[in-house]
């Protein structure tokens, strides 16, 4: 088989690609080692940067979103009893949009397979061949034979865990990382959420995040050990601390159901640097991660890919300016999403090693944050995403 470019991984930043790519005219085929299913059954992100509605409209396929995403003007901070609103719409002129990963991957999925585009799901032992020469391929295997794609480029679009990072040479990329001591215990489930907008709460019992999917399923997490075993974590045990966890009025309006997703997830940033070896560029969460608490991980790996279709499209126009400066100038936004996602992570998580200096640290930036129009801006102008690379 043959394309012009090989995408490696089916999640929002491969797809969102392999849809970009479509609509310049360009070639692809997809290779994802899961099955069509298991991709859609993980639960992850909920907020949408405009930047990234944007990239999904020029596509084609926001039709779902524009009717289905909850437009959020504000969010709400929660430190012990003090509370702040930031005004997303009044300090920056923009807001953010509330539409489920899982939705933005299945209307994805559907606009491929509409587009008749070719997806090659539950593909085993997926590899990248060749990035440093000038006919890179991905081999896999599948029902008993071994399967090549020859491709002018490949994009390594598979997430934290995946391959193409893997398996380039050592010394090729420098890695920076550091991980935090908790993890976020998530909870889905169908009833109405407690807040109109998402709460992000810091207390003593540790952070707390009311988000939601739609006016009738919430999303919500609780800051956990690092060794919490989720079997410990009942659905009446996590109810029980969300409650504790929430400020007193949200609290009031929580209402308990029968959870329809539950997991643990740990917290990590993480960038490689460069973002290209060769013809392999990589996008999304397989360059870089960043705890969640910013809501940045799947519009960084849209604004990757949105950068790198631009790039690729010029290529096949004739000019290598874009694939040349991709990595630099996907690194720069990166670096300022990681910073953003760091520092509100530190901010609002309790940490077992910081001791009380540490925390009065916390409490005097937050109230630094509710004197200053200035601190809240910039929040606020971070968090509906900063303007793509140019
Ligand atoms: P993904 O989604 O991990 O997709 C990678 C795909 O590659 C496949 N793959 C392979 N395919 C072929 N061969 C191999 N060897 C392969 N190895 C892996 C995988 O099966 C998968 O299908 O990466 P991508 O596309 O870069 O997308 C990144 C986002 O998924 C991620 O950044 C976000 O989910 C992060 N995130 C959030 N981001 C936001 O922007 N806003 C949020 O509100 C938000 N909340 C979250 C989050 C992530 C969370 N978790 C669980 C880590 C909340 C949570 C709890
Ligand atoms: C979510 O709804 O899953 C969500 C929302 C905001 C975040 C992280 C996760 O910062």
């Amino acid at each position: 088989m043959r394309t012009q470019v090989a995408i490696v991984g089916a999640g929002p930043a491969g797809l969102l690609l392999g849809a970009l790519l479509h609509r310049a005219g360009v070639a692809n085929v997809i290779v994802e080692q899961r099955s069509a299913e298991h991709v859609l059954g993980r639960i992850r992100a909920g907020v949408l940067e405009q930047v990234t509605v944007d990239l999904l409209r020029e596509a084609g396929v926001a039709a779902r979103l524009a009717e289905q995403g909850l437009p959020h003007d504000g969010f709400e901070l929660s430190f012990d009893a003090t509370r702040l609103r930031i005004d997303l719409q009044a300090l920056t002129g923009r807001h953010v949009t509330v539409y489920g990963q899982t939705e933005v991957t299945r209307d994805l999925m559907a606009h491929r397979r509409d587009a008749g585009l070719t997806t090659v799901y539950a593909a085993e032992q997926v590899q990248p061949q060749g990035c440093d020469g000038a006919r890179p391929a991905v081999t896999w295997r599948q029902g008993g034979r071994e399967h090549r794609l020859q491709a002018d480029f490949i994009a390594g679009c598979d997430g934290f865990h995946g391959v193409c990072r893997a398996s380039l040479p050592a010394g090729a990329l420098s890695t920076f990382e550091k991980v935090y001591p908790f993890g976020w215990l998530g909870v889905l489930s169908d009833t109405p959420p407690v807040s109109r907008e998402l709460i992000y709460g810091a207390g003593e019992r540790g952070f707390t995040l009311a988000s939601m999917r739609s006016p009738t399923r919430s999303r919500y997490y609780l800051q956990c050990p690092l060794d919490d075993r989720l079997q410990a974590w009942s659905d009446d045990a996590f109810w029980a601390e969300l409650k504790r966890r929430l400020p007193p009025d949200a609290a009031a309006q929580l209402v308990t159901g029968p959870s329809i997703e539950k997991s643990i997830a740990p917290l990590r940033s993480f960038v490689a640097e460069p973002m290209r070896f060769g013809r392999l560029f990589l996008a999304g969460d397989a360059a870089h991660i960043v705890p969640p608490t910013g809501a940045k991980g799947l519009n960084l790996a849209a604004a990757d890919v949105g950068l790198l279709a631009r790039c690729l499209a010029e290529h096949y126009g004739g000019s290598d300016a874009g694939i040349d400066h991709y990595s630099a100038r996907a690194l720069a936004r990166v670096w300022k999403a990681e910073r953003f996602s760091w520092w509100f992570t530190s901010l609002m998580h309790r940490f077992p090693d910081t001791g009380a200096f540490g925390a009065r640290m916390q409490r005097a930036e937050f109230d630094y944050l509710c004197s200053s129009a200035a601190a809240q801006t910039a929040l606020a102008e971070n968090y509906v995403g900063l303007p793509l690379a140019g």
